[in-house]
């Protein structure tokens, strides 16, 4: 049995309360729960006829809950007339067409912060498993290398030159974390970031040029797209590293794929992937990848705070009509 979130609410006599919540994806167990037991809530997902569901009952649907993962479709946003909150369990929300949902009066939340530690240590742990390869060591024990010879020399992390790309929450806790190992930090961003003493470097492929590691912690979506390309992987060069910790769709995968194979970059740490949960052959075939199935933010403890800031944000949407973390874009409580 899951532990339950804390978030508790009525939906009764309220602006949204009437209406039906639809849960989009599979979600936490614990969200889940409190969803079915608090709303007239629908899952959508399990349905064996989810289009007859929509056509007959959509216009009863006033909030979706989804997974950063899936988001609403437009279609889907076609099929609720009434609709006016997408929650979306995770900070990511290029899944959903915000403008779209904004033009048609829907206000669109995610979980923001609760989950920046978590990832934040990930990417730190990948940078160092990949530079000091401790998952190809393990690998080495475990096989019977080591009685045969010592496990081959790695590459050093303190005082090394890290580069972030995209310096928001998770960009500025990666920096702060790798402080502590005496670390050069340069970042790139649209506009330099205040506030910070970290170079900015105007491109992508300057920075990878600049940098011994190139940390990607970017939003996803069409405007990042392709963003860490083929020229930025050979900027990045075979002594340089990439982790990614971000979205699969920032990285040109085919491109990093040719990279790691013909030794054109060093290694490559990636939590994230373009067609999760599919990872290119020529990448699970490379002992100089660390390969994670996307659980930046998956602890206990962070994944019970994204349920229960999802579950908050539902709740103050259907007692006082307005979301409580709504996405740029979208109007504050
Ligand atoms: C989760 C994420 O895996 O928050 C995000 O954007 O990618 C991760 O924290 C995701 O939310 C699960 O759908």
């Amino acid at each position: 049995m899951s532990t339950p979130l804390t978030a508790t609410t009525s939906a009764t006599g309220t602006p949204g309360g009437r209406g039906t919540v639809l849960q989009a994806s599979p979600l936490l167990p614990a969200l889940e729960e409190a969803l079915s037991e608090q709303y007239r809530t629908v899952r959508l997902h399990e349905l064996t006829d989810p289009d007859a569901h929509l056509r007959d009952h959509g216009d009863e649907v006033v909030a979706v809950v989804t997974s950063a993962r899936f988001g609403v479709s437009d279609a889907l946003m076609d099929a609720l007339p009434r609709l006016r909150a997408i929650v979306h369990f995770g900070v990511g929300y290029e899944t959903t067409d915000v403008v779209r949902a904004r033009a048609r009066g829907i206000d669109v939340s995610n979980t923001p912060d609760v989950l920046t530690d978590c990832v934040a240590d990930l990417a730190v742990g990948a940078l160092i498993d990949v530079m000091r390869r401790l998952s190809a060591a393990d690998r080495y024990v475990r096989g019977g290398g080591w009685a045969g010879a010592p496990f081959p020399l790695a590459s050093r992390v303190s005082g090394k030159r890290v580069g972030i790309l995209g310096l928001g929450r998770i960009g500025r806790a990666v920096a702060a974390r790798l402080e502590g190992f005496g670390t050069d930090i340069a970042y790139c961003s649209r506009v330099p970031v205040t506030g910070v003493t970290y170079r900015h470097v105007p491109t992508a492929r300057e920075l990878a040029e600049q940098c011994d590691a190139l940390v990607v912690t970017v939003a996803g979506g069409a405007d990042t797209r392709g963003l860490v390309s083929a020229e930025v992987l050979d900027a990045l060069g075979p002594q340089g590293y990439l982790v990614n910790v971000a979205r699969g769709s920032v990285v040109d995968e085919p491109a990093l794929a040719r990279a790691v194979t013909e030794g054109r970059i060093a290694g490559a740490a990636l939590d994230v992937f373009a067609d999760e949960p599919h990872v290119p052959r020529e990448l699970l075939e490379s002992d100089r990848v660390v390969l994670l199935p996307h659980i930046a933010s998956a602890t206990r403890e962070t994944r019970a705070a994204m349920g229960d800031l999802a579950l908050r944000n539902l709740r103050h949407f259907m007692t006082e009509g307005v979301l409580l973390t709504p996405v740029p874009g979208t109007p504050a409580p």
